[in-house]
């Protein structure tokens, strides 16, 4: 059977993002749409607005136009999405890169996504300049794993969002006396987004997002979560990855609420910002829903000014969800479920209902349609209480893999379901539970890690002969990456020098956090990892 939305069917909304999202911010010029957490500085509509329009300027005049690919390569700050709109409005794509990503990784991104400015802070000019020369030093822009380039490589300049010697700033930007651009963006084609996922198998991808899913998920997402215009959230968040994108940016900016930014999470600095800034709605991972539910430092402060904390991006225990609602007074903790391939969100729990059941992730938005399907015969569709592999179709469901048709053919069928590699099962009031995976992706802290990007690195090693990732959950339900590895003959690698060597070269989350040798890795007769296998073998170990 195919479940469908309860909500009425809504219209796509054909608008470029930018305008579906500050389209509607003079009616709310002076309100703050962002605050930093830190200093107080604020940023109103008006200025957010305006600034974006001279940056599409200044990017204009630097050469950005309609089909290039701006890298936004910076942590959470009030300039972010001045930068990010700007680069919209120039026309140009904006591919959203983690603020923890190393030269190696970052020169990857760009070089896969064909990036040919970064925008990034002054702070990351290092990691950003040796990924720039990275490039240079070997020009073959080869996206699709063939001989030949596909297209102009390098970076033609780095822009800072503060101040840089040597670089132009933003501020630089917005100071060109050019005119506003006006490309015409045809908003079901476009490309707005191009955010980093390795989906259900593989390494990480370009998620071709175009203005029209982005903006018709907006509105989607309305029907069941609504910030209010004034109402202040907490953007703890990365607003690199979907998550924080969509419910931290586009949403709550959208509707003229005002953003109150942390670049990064410090309990203490998290729970100071809530109390002095009167945050209403907070946004969090399972693993911020924990230490709100266990630290003792949550005591020392007034939070009584949260209205509702949403919990997504990973599995969130329904006992932990109780506590945390507990500790803060609000009668439950919301879910929501997504994916960067969904733009993101197919359901949440909707804030008018008093009785959600615990553990849901939530109902499904307007317009969107889910099958759930059995894992031993695809074709056989399940029905309510049933448990098998979510499959969505809806105007939300990306464009495709950048570059990668192969890889979008396996991920969305003919019909136009998109199949999630996630399990689960509605029951009886139309609620979702996600309860497993068949994906590989781990996901550590609510952050992507895709286990053959780790094997791959690992294969790097001359003492490894092989190697397979998978997560293992702890005790604390925390998921973690754990590498299996086979020692080349007659090497004595120890598990701290395998952890190091990987340290070494990802971004910190996708750090390997235990080792265990095999003599051989378990595979299908086809050579597949039997990932399972592996899992199964070590419950609860890291
Ligand atoms: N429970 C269990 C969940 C859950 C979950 C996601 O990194 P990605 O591609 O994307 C995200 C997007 C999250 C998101 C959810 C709802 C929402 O409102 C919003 O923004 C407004 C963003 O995490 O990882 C996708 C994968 O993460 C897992 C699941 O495996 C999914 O395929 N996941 N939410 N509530 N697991």
């Amino acid at each position: 059977m195919v479940f469908r939305s309860d909500y009425p069917e809504i219209a796509p909304l054909d608008l470029p993002i930018h305008e579906a999202v500050l389209g509607g911010s003079a009616a709310h010029a002076d309100t703050p749409a962002l605050i930093d957490g830190i200093t107080g500085r604020s940023l109103s509509y008006a200025e957010l607005d305006a600034a974006s329009r001279r940056i599409a300027a200044g990017l204009a005049e630097a050469g950005v136009g309609q089909g290039d690919v701006v890298a936004l390569y910076s942590p959470n700050t009030i300039a972010y999405p001045a930068a990010l709109y700007g680069i919209t409005r120039a026309g140009a794509t904006v591919t959203t890169v983690s603020s923890l990503t190393t030269a190696g990784e970052l020169a990857g991104q760009l070089r896969d996504s064909r990036a040919r400015w970064i925008i990034t802070i002054a702070a990351f000019l290092p990691v950003a300049t040796e990924a720039a020369a990275a490039l240079a030093a070997d020009p073959k822009a080869d996206n699709d794993g063939d001989d030949t380039a596909d297209g102009p490589a390098g970076i033609v300049e780095i822009f800072v969002c503060d101040q840089a010697e040597g670089h132009r700033s933003l501020a630089d930007l917005q100071a060109s006396t050019a005119p506003e651009p006006t490309p015409v963006i045809d908003p079901g084609a476009d490309v707005a987004v191009l955010p980093y996922s390795s989906g259900t198998t593989g390494l990480p991808k370009g998620v071709m997002l175009t203005h029209r899913s982005v903006a018709t998920n907006l509105l989607q997402t309305d029907a069941v979560h609504v910030t209010e215009p004034g109402e202040r959230i907490l953007a703890v968040l990365p607003f690199f990855h979907i998550y924080g994108l969509t419910a931290l940016l586009n949403q709550p900016l959208r509707r003229g609420s005002t953003v109150v930014v942390l670049p990064r999470f410090d309990l203490e600095q998290f729970l100071r910002t809530i109390q002095e800034q009167r945050i209403e709605g907070v946004f969090v991972a399972p693993p911020i829903a924990l230490a709100l539910a266990k630290h003792p430092l949550v005591d020392r402060f007034d939070l009584s000014s949260v209205r509702y904390v949403l919990s997504a991006a990973a599995p969130l225990d329904a006992e932990l969800a109780a506590a945390c609602a507990a500790r803060l007074g609000l009668p439950h903790l919301l879910q929501g479920y997504g994916m960067t391939e969904l733009s993101p969100v197919t359901h949440v729990v909707p804030i008018s209902d008093p009785t959600p059941p615990p553990g849901a992730v939530g109902r499904l938005v307007p317009s969107t349609e889910l099958r759930v399907v059995s894992l031993d015969d695809p074709d056989t569709d399940l029905g309510v209480g049933e448990r098998g592999e979510l499959l969505f179709r809806g105007p939300q469901v990306m464009k495709g893999y950048f570059g990668r048709p192969s890889e979008t053919d396996a991920m969305i069928d003919a019909d136009g379901w998109l199949h999630t590699g996630d399990i689960g099962y509605v029951d009886e009031r139309g609620y979702l539970f996600v309860v497993d995976r068949v994906k590989e992706l781990i996901k550590y802290k609510g952050y992507q890690v895709a286990p053959a990007e780790l094997e791959a690195l690992l294969l790097t090693h001359p003492q490894i002969t092989d190697a397979a990732v998978v997560g293992v959950t702890g005790s604390d339900g925390e998921e973690r990456p754990k590498a299996y590895v086979v020692r080349a003959f007659g090497c004595e690698l120890a598990e701290q020098e395998v952890i190091e060597f990987v340290a070494r070269r990802v971004a910190p989350y996708k750090k390997v956090r235990a080792v265990e040798f095999l003599d051989a890795v378990p595979k299908s007769a086809s050579g597949k990892i039997l990932r399972r296998e592996l899992r199964a073998r070590a419950p609860r170990e890291v």
